[in-house]
């Protein structure tokens, strides 16, 4: 039987060398059987981290314009998914989104550091910001850096996973519960040589662990890749739990992988040829 595709807007840069955002959400969306719509914030020759003297193009203009063609359209999606922001305008611009198109699941991975650092193109007013943002969504997805952020506490290096519960707690009350899904998940989270995430489900007001183990290796891009397997499985009818192990065990396999083809870590996970194991 034919099932339909299911559409996310998927509101991130286009980073055209280094494995992260757009160019591995699209193709993770896709193998998962959803129609990726993008709507580009900022186009950059490389990502953030690792590359110097990276060029930058806000495309704020043309985002309002693209929203206002497809509100004309008359479309419907079944999510919104927004990421790396190019400047606090796009906090209202993704705002207008959730409000014309946010009708089924908002996901929010407020993308703003990694490693207890800010990405050096975020601004404390858009870190700020970012948590106006965080109250419209369904879903969020924070590293443990961003989580720290949106909770205002100093970052932690090592903390363990009880604190990190009282602050899926805490981020649970900022987020709304008016859809489907209520859920905070962290991401990146160190437990011995394992990685993992937190999952916070606030409808059952149930906490989950999953992990997966951890190659000793940074690689950029793997917070967008676990999102977008994350709202695809979810779209897919698949329990947010179960979403968030097959993430997590995708980008482990993948990590050892990537680390054993010896490819530099600044240039992403190396999952052209894994992808295949996400259709299975
Ligand atoms: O993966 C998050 C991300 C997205 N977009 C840009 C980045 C980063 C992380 O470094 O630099 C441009």
């Amino acid at each position: 039987m034919y099932n339909k595709l299911k559409k996310a807007i998927c509101i991130h840069d286009i980073s055209c060398l280094g494995r992260c955002s757009m160019q591995v959400i699209t193709p993770m969306l896709s193998v998962l059987g959803v129609e990726p719509c993008v709507l580009p914030t900022a186009l950059l020759s490389t990502h953030t981290g690792g590359f110097d003297d990276f060029t930058f193009l806000d495309l704020s203009d043309e985002m309002i314009k693209i929203l206002n063609h497809w509100k004309q359209l008359n479309l419907e999606f079944d999510a919104v998914y927004s990421g790396f922001l190019a400047n606090e305008k796009q906090i209202d611009i993704v705002n207008n989104a959730i409000d014309d198109f946010g009708e089924q699941l908002v996901l929010v991975d407020p993308v703003m550091g990694d490693n207890g650092h800010v990405y050096s193109t975020y601004t404390p007013l858009m870190c700020e910001r970012m948590k106006y943002l965080v109250s419209r969504a369904d879903i969020i997805t924070p590293n443990v850096t961003e989580a720290y952020i949106l909770a205002n506490r100093p970052h932690n290096d090592k903390p363990d996973i009880d604190e990190l519960k009282d602050i899926a707690a805490e981020l649970g009350d900022m987020i709304q519960t008016k859809h489907k899904y209520s859920a905070v998940v962290i991401t990146g989270i160190h437990k011995a040589d394992q990685i993992g995430a937190l999952i916070y489900d606030r409808k059952s007001n149930n906490f989950d662990f999953v992990s997966a183990p951890r190659c000793d290796c940074f690689f950029p891009g793997t917070g967008d890749i676990f999102a977008s397997i994350l709202l695809g499985k979810i779209l897919n009818d698949e329990n947010i739990n179960i979403a968030a192990r097959i993430a997590v065990d995708f980008i482990s396999e993948t990590s050892f992988y990537t680390r054993k083809a010896g490819t530099p870590t600044r240039d992403g996970l190396e999952f052209e040829n894994q992808l295949y194991k996400l259709n299975q």
